[in-house]
């Protein structure tokens, strides 16, 4: 053959080789390459309770792993600390006031983009296991199992695309199953996958597993410095609210039984206390659940009984603290233990390098932080929210980022590390430079916030407000017009409101003129606040 000839034969076959290879098989190839999306999120999960950020209350061994082995944001928010608003925003990447869910009642508007819709589009595998909050049918979802609304601890009911059913166990252990049955034998093996595995421990009323609640319960956590706020220096807000530890917790929370307060008269309680069986999982125990609980019950029954009678008002406070605490901590425990075996699945299927990992949680939460349980502030414990990643590919291990990032940002970024275009109407803005560790392009310098939920549930006012590193200010409206300013840096736990001290002023000026700026930026305004009171009223 002449070497001409040669030329042509070899570019014929290229040809047809080229020709042979079919589309399908092209696109797996590059799909393959592109990562997983493991979200992982628990609900009202503080990040004093992660031992990444704290040891100060408990050890969370499998969770830090995710920062070791990642990126640990210590500067992480929401933009309105309640369940499914932060929901909505984390699946639209929208503000709730563009997104329309301002609050847990509002229903969720269906027809909006979520960022599954667009990773299942974009040929991804999509699950979701464990707690929605709103809706039965989360769209853009190959296979799901969710909690109808809150759902319960103990034998958890589900809803899935088969109808309805009921599993006999521990919801943290539940959904855990569920989760790593998906991805073991129901995934499409060809497909990169986007999974959210959402929690819904440590939510109230903070039901731990027997042996959990065996365990914590018999240990004493340290109080937190302002367990014993007086709300002297603040707003109307923080004086109003009905979340304090002492006066507002119910027989339910504590776990004594109601026959118990009342025969001492715990006046405060007794309201409350006929949802004691139907509201704590205690009624959904079966027999033998119910023997693995009815003595660490009966004998915090008994404690009560014993001490609560001669205790002072301080006294008081500190027992239902431990009461509280230990029952969250006991639920944070079995998450840790849980998210431990799915990230073992993922180094014992060699899925681990290609796979982005995100712990975070709904909200923020108060774990005895000025007397207060509960969320829903634009103050530090509810309004940040924990926030690690892993991506052995992309991250480098034990990274800790301090940028102002909040769970608006999570679409647009879960979207650009799987190489999907995002959708222009988003809000947020890709993590992407800050996860490669180029933290120069990253030039935000305040983030906006905005809560509704008024009148409600533990009373915390309508607020919005803009906080900086340095800075928050924030707005309380609706049956009240208060401003009030703290310093982040001279007064971390935000004790003095400093709005109305003259050596602030030229700050207070600054920082109106940067929030009318956000609220443009955002597509916020008053009229739109106006629009919300009358649509919740
Ligand atoms: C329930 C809780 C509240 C909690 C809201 C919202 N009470 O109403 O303490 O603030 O949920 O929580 S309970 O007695 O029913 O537990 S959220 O996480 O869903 O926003
Ligand atoms: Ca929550």
């Amino acid at each position: 053959m002449k070497i001409k000839d040669l030329i042509t034969f070899l570019i014929l076959i290229l040809t047809f080789v080229s020709c042979k290879t079919p589309n399908k098989e092209k696109h797996q190839k590059k799909s393959t390459k592109r990562p997983n999306i493991l979200f992982m999120m628990s609900d009202d999960h503080a990040y004093q309770a992660i031992s990444a950020y704290s040891n100060k209350l408990i050890k969370t061994p499998n969770i830090d792993r995710i920062a070791n082995e990642g990126i640990l944001f210590t500067n992480a928010c929401v933009t309105n600390s309640i369940c499914a608003p932060s929901r909505a925003t984390i699946l639209t990447g929208k503000h709730s006031h563009i997104n329309g869910k301002i609050n847990n009642i509002m229903p969720f508007d269906s027809t909006q983009v979520t960022f599954p819709q667009l990773f299942q589009e974009a040929g991804y595998t999509t699950a979701m296991f464990g707690k929605l909050h709103f809706g039965n049918n989360p769209k853009g979802i190959d296979d799901f199992m969710i909690l109808p609304g809150q759902g319960h601890y103990i034998n958890p009911d589900f809803i899935s695309q088969k109808g309805d059913t009921t599993i006999t166990g521990y919801v943290t252990d539940i959904i855990t199953d569920l989760t790593l049955n998906w991805l073991d034998k129901k995934r499409d093996k060809e497909k990169p996958f986007m999974l959210m595995y959402l929690h819904k421990a440590p939510h109230r009323a903070w039901w731990p597993s027997p042996e959990k609640f065996k365990e914590f319960s018999q240990r004493t956590f340290p109080e937190p410095a302002t367990l014993f706020d007086d709300y002297n220096n603040r707003g109307l807000a923080a004086k109003t609210a009905k979340m304090n530890i002492r006066d507002q917790m119910l027989s339910y929370d504590n776990k004594v039984f109601p026959e118990a307060i009342e025969e001492i008269g715990m006046t405060n309680n007794n309201a409350r206390n006929k949802n004691y069986f139907k509201r704590a999982d205690f009624s959904r125990l079966n027999p033998k659940q119910k023997s693995m609980y009815k003595p660490i019950l009966d004998s915090i029954t008994q404690d009560f009984k014993m001490h609560w009678p001669t205790m002072s008002n301080q006294e008081k406070m500190s027992w239902q603290y431990q009461r509280y605490i230990q029952d969250y901590l006991a639920c944070v425990s079995s998450v840790d233990d849980n998210v431990g075996r799915v990230l073992d699945y993922l180094d014992e299927n060699g899925l681990a390098e290609n796979t982005i990992v995100i712990y975070t949680s709904d909200q923020g939460f108060y774990l005895g932080e000025h007397g207060w349980f509960d969320k829903r502030f634009i103050y530090n414990e509810s309004f940040k929210t924990p926030l690690l990643i892993r991506w052995p590919n992309q991250i480098t291990a034990g990274t800790t980022n301090d940028e102002m990032v909040q769970n608006l940002d999570f679409a647009q970024t879960f979207l650009e590390a799987a190489q999907i275009k995002t959708p222009n109407d988003m809000q947020g803005e890709s993590l992407m430079p800050l996860l490669k560790g180029n933290t120069l392009q990253w030039n935000r310098e305040s983030v906006y916030y905005h809560y509704y939920e008024y009148p409600g549930g533990h009373s915390v006012k309508r607020h919005y407000g803009i906080v900086t590193k340095e800075y928050k200010l924030a707005h309380f409206y609706y049956d009240i017009d208060e401003w009030e300013l703290y310093d982040r840096i001279k007064d971390p736990q935000e004790m003095t409101n400093v709005y109305n001290n003259p050596a602030y002023a030229s700050i207070v000026a600054k920082l109106h003129k940067k929030l009318d700026k956000l609220r443009l930026k955002y597509k916020d305004s008053p009229k739109l606040d106006q629009k919300y009171i009358g649509i919740a009223k």
